[in-house]
């Protein structure tokens, strides 16, 4: 089964990598020439889909299943922001770093050192058979500070649940069990094998 894999994110591509080590797993940028792809969609699924149905549309062999992945942190406190924008809290063209250190400036603005938030992934699938979608979820902490060099995006500043150690941290055989990422990717996972 050959997967293309609708994100630009490396971490991501890292991720989807280490998961389905069985499959041929190919970047969208490997198979047609790069292009904008505008997430106005107004929840993790529609962009989700948005992604994977643009790769789909210039795809030259359909018989290519496409992947694609649309998470975020959000942050219960501060009304559930960044969570979709995640990746443009600190505007359009803002690199992960620059997100990272807004959001714990937020955090430190509201005299807040810890507080709960949580991870979501909406990992959307198309192919010749139709669009699906499922959805994985990680709880913990976000605490005002970066720590450790490990993950990527907001990963320094996110404690799991159970954990004292941000994710920066950790190792990544963490995230690889029970990530966001990894819970939507399980599932899909199951949902591939119906779609062989
Ligand atoms: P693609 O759209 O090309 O996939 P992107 O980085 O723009 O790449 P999103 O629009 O889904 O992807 O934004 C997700 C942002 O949320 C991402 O840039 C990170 O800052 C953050 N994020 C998502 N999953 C994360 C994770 O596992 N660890 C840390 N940060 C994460």
């Amino acid at each position: 089964m050959k997967i293309v894999l609708a994100t630009s994110n490396q971490g991501k591509v890292k991720e989807f990598r280490a998961w389905m080590s069985e499959c041929e797993v190919v970047s969208f940028s490997d198979v047609m020439s790069s292009f904008e792809i505008e997430e106005n969609g107004t929840t993790f699924k529609e962009n989700a889909l948005i992604k994977a149905r643009a790769v789909f549309d210039r795809l030259e062999d359909k018989s290519s299943i496409v992947l694609s992945d649309d998470s975020g942190i959000s942050v219960p406190l501060l009304g559930g922001i960044p969570g979709i924008y995640s990746a443009r809290y600190a505007g359009v063209k803002a690199s992960a770093k620059d997100n990272l250190y807004k959001l714990i400036d937020t955090l430190k603005e509201k005299g807040v050192e810890k507080t709960p938030a949580f991870y979501t992934a909406a990992i959307g699938i198309v192919c010749a058979k139709g669009e699906f979608c499922v959805h994985g979820w990680m709880h913990g902490e976000a605490i005002a500070q970066a720590r450790g060099e490990n993950g990527f995006g907001y990963d320094p500043m996110f404690m799991p649940l159970g954990y004292t150690k941000t994710l920066g941290e950790l190792d990544e055989s963490v995230k690889k069990a029970f990530s966001h990422r990894a819970c939507a990717l399980n599932l899909a996972r199951i949902l591939l094998k119906s779609l062989k």
